[in-house]
């Protein structure tokens, strides 16, 4: 191993603040980095573990809009959130910081100014799309229109989610302001630009040459693609409402491009974390004695590989050591998403599964476990309910807690509830063996966790406690007590094997512990030790427990996961989206059975229902659900996607131009990941023939139906 660095700074990647994040996000950035940082403090070196709250860009207003309230108001919602989410979960963070904090702003402002003063950005005057009605610059996700690729008429400017196509506003065909439905306009504006061409070689040979071993492939080849395919300048401001305020003096309505705050967040958090210590945040940012060390996944590679990077170089800071970024992680066969709903909350599983009577906190490392050995370190991996149960119940509970457990129980049995002695001339072949186990094992999981394969690491562990349930089962010292009357000189060998099972246990407590810290703890209870045991360097020793000393009785590590709790688990996923699907074909598709008349209403009751007329413009099929159409309605001003369960009564062709009856005012509802804007309404005969109800002549669309 080379020299050990003076300081480490750790980072995990700063989550938007515009929602919950899900198990892919904390196994992609969050665990990792809590792993690595819990080594990291176990072997006594200086470190410092930051993230925070990401509150600035478009994200942030568009779903303030979606909920009604301020962009204050869900960040503030959301960072809370957020922050306790980490806690529960266990994510030890030094400090948990916001860029929308004014330590943030200033250092965000500073870092602008020494770059633009030193001449290192360029501006340029370019043509933007401006919304007249709403007096303003649009950014690309304030613009819709027509996807040049798949035709698809509900493209953002920055990207197509229908066809997955990235795209700059030029592209779209009839771009449409989201903001006041508007055509826009190009009008002239000028923005500030990194210009990442002018520092190829630099890029080329950082990254290419320097770090082509060091950093995972993954990352590396990503970087080259972007390089090979040509190093664009990078504007890194904005016209925008929401953001921070560009430190010039001619440059109103101008903020900092969220993705040039955002990574500067690591070091406003540094300042912050040093603030509240009483340290210097200086040495973590200047000093190339420290080794900088960001956690993300793959979407954030170039911004963290080659632009922040270059930010860095060129305010004089260091550059990060490594940028372990990870894949994604799928959930029961499909993306996590979302929009489209299908996904795990933190906060879900926290609720379901993170409280007293379901085991508390041993549900946490359950839950890092299972996200640490399915890692996508270096493709896609996935999550699945089942796939979680059997790791749960197979490996930790039927392994590791096996072993503790066993020794635990047998050492009160056979020992007397102490520490037994060792007969060093009793031991024989298979006790060497597992000593020369336990002492390699430092040095080989040390060696896995410095190269940030933690899921190899993690399975070392496991295998370590594994060698002890063979190691007891071919000793067998249950049965040489029954022997005990007759032949008094075998404790001695029962003493030999339980002491040698004490000391793996105490071993397995320190390399679990930056895994599986609830774990390790309750570990350290039941040895009635201090915390310091825990120190990475007594790993691979044989002496940690002394003899004679008395033990507490076990406890259970962990509990088996039920079928019943995954069945309910999968069932809620889907209903997420699936079950939507269904009774929304259920409420538009009348049958027989249903058209019993309803009980009577008030005329208040029907009057909150908003109808009016809509005309069909667009129609198509809902991949993979047979019975939906996906569909375009014009409603006066605006145009509404609703999903319908038609699909099996009409060929999208033949609705399109259809005047329809629109409840308007139903709350969105997801189908299949799509949301849906209102219900139209059908009636239905006996044979369960389904027929639109229409104006019978031709209105305006969004005329009020009363
Ligand atoms: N908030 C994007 C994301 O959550 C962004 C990361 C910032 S890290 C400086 O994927
Ligand atoms: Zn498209």
């Amino acid at each position: 191993m080379s020299a050990v660095p003076q300081r480490y700074l750790i980072t995990s990647a700063l989550p938007y603040a515009n929602g919950l994040k899900h198990v892919g996000h904390l196994a992609g950035a969050y665990i990792p980095a809590d792993i690595y940082t819990r080594y990291l403090r176990a072997q006594k070196r200086e470190v410092v573990f930051v993230c925070g709250s990401d509150e600035h860009g478009t994200a942030i207003p568009i779903q303030a809009a979606k909920e009604g309230v301020t962009p204050r108001e869900i960040i503030d919602k959301y960072h809370e959130a957020m922050k306790q989410d980490f806690e529960d979960l266990d994510i030890s963070f030094d400090q948990y910081h916001r860029t929308s904090e004014a330590l943030h702003h200033e250092t965000a402002q500073e870092f602008f100014t020494y770059l633009h003063e030193r001449g290192e950005l360029e501006t340029k005057e370019t043509e933007q799309y401006f919304d007249e009605a709403a007096g303003m610059f649009l950014a690309d996700r304030y613009i819709r229109g027509t996807c040049p690729s798949c035709g698809s008429d509900r493209a953002f400017g920055d990207q197509c989610e229908t066809c997955g196509r990235t795209l700059s506003p030029d592209e779209l065909i009839n771009p449409v302001s989201t903001l006041s439905g508007q055509q826009p306009v190009k009008k002239k504006t000028t923005h500030w630009y990194l210009p990442l061409g002018k520092h190829e070689a630099f890029l080329r040979q950082w990254i290419l040459e320097e770090h082509q071993h060091d950093w995972r492939a993954t990352v590396v080849g990503q970087c080259k693609s972007w390089i090979e395919a040509g190093l664009q300048s990078r504007a890194v401001t904005r016209d925008l409402d929401w953001g921070i305020a560009l430190p010039l003096p001619d440059a109103k309505g101008k903020v900092l491009y969220v993705w040039f705050d955002a990574p500067i967040g690591y070091i406003s958090a540094t300042k912050q974390w040093a603030i509240e210590k009483g340290k210097d945040w200086k040495p973590f940012w200047y000093d190339e004695q420290t080794k900088l060390v960001h956690f993300i996944g793959k979407d954030n590679i170039v911004f963290h590989c080659i632009i922040f990077p270059l930010m860095l170089k060129l305010h004089g800071n260091i550059l990060p050591s490594n940028v372990p970024a990870n894949e994604f992680l799928n959930l029961e066969g499909d993306k996590m998403s979302t929009s489209r709903n299908w996904k795990l909350d933190m906060r879900d599983y926290i609720n379901d599964f993170v409280k007293p009577e379901n085991g508390g906190k041993q549900c946490v490392d359950m839950l890092r476990y299972y996200l640490t050995q399915i890692a996508p370190e270096t493709k896609d991996s996935e999550f699945t309910w089942k796939g979680f149960q059997d790791a749960v119940n197979s490996e930790l509970v039927s392994v590791f807690g096996n072993f503790i457990n066993r020794t635990w129980v047998l050492m009160h049995k056979l020992c007397g509830g102490k520490v037994p002695r060792l007969h060093e001339g009793l031991l024989d072949e298979h006790d060497r063996q597992l000593m020369e186990e336990i002492r390699k094992s430092k040095e080989h999981i040390e060696g896995l966790i410095e190269e940030y394969h933690f899921r190899e690491a993690l399975f070392q562990v496991i295998d370590l406690s594994r060698k002890g349930n063979q190691y007891m089962q071919r000793k067998e010292p249950w049965i040489l007590a029954k022997q005990l009357a007759e032949k008094p000189e075998l404790q001695q060998l029962i003493d030999n094997t339980m002491h040698l099972c004490l000391q793996l246990s105490a071993n397995l407590a320190i390399l679990i512990n930056p895994f599986l810290p609830n774990t390790a703890k309750k570990m350290l209870h039941m040895m009635k030790v201090v915390d310091r045991m825990l120190d990475w360097e007594h790993a691979g020793k044989l002496n940690l427990l002394s003899v004679g000393y008395y033990l507490r009785p076990p406890e259970l590590l962990f509990r088996k996961i039920e079928d019943e709790e995954i069945r309910i688990q999968v069932e809620k996923l889907k209903s997420g989206t699936v079950m939507i699907e269904k009774n929304e074909i259920a409420a538009s598709v009348t049958t027989k059975k249903e058209s019993v008349m309803k009980p009577e209403i008030v005329f208040d009751d029907f009057a909150k229902i908003d109808l009016r007329v809509g005309k069909i413009l667009a129609a198509e099929k809902v991949e993979k659900a047979d019975k939906l159409l996906k569909l375009q309605v014009e409603l006066g001003e605006e145009t509404r996607t609703i999903v319908s369960g038609i699909a099996l009564h009409f060929q999208p062709e033949e609705v399109v131009g259809k005047q329809v009856v629109v409840v308007v005012n139903l709350a969105p509802r997801k189908m299949r990941g799509i949301e849906s804007n209102g219900m139209i309404l059908m009636a239905s005969d006996e044979a369960g023939k389904l027929y639109f109800i229409q104006p019978d002549q031709a209105v305006a669309s969004g005329a009020v139906v009363s």
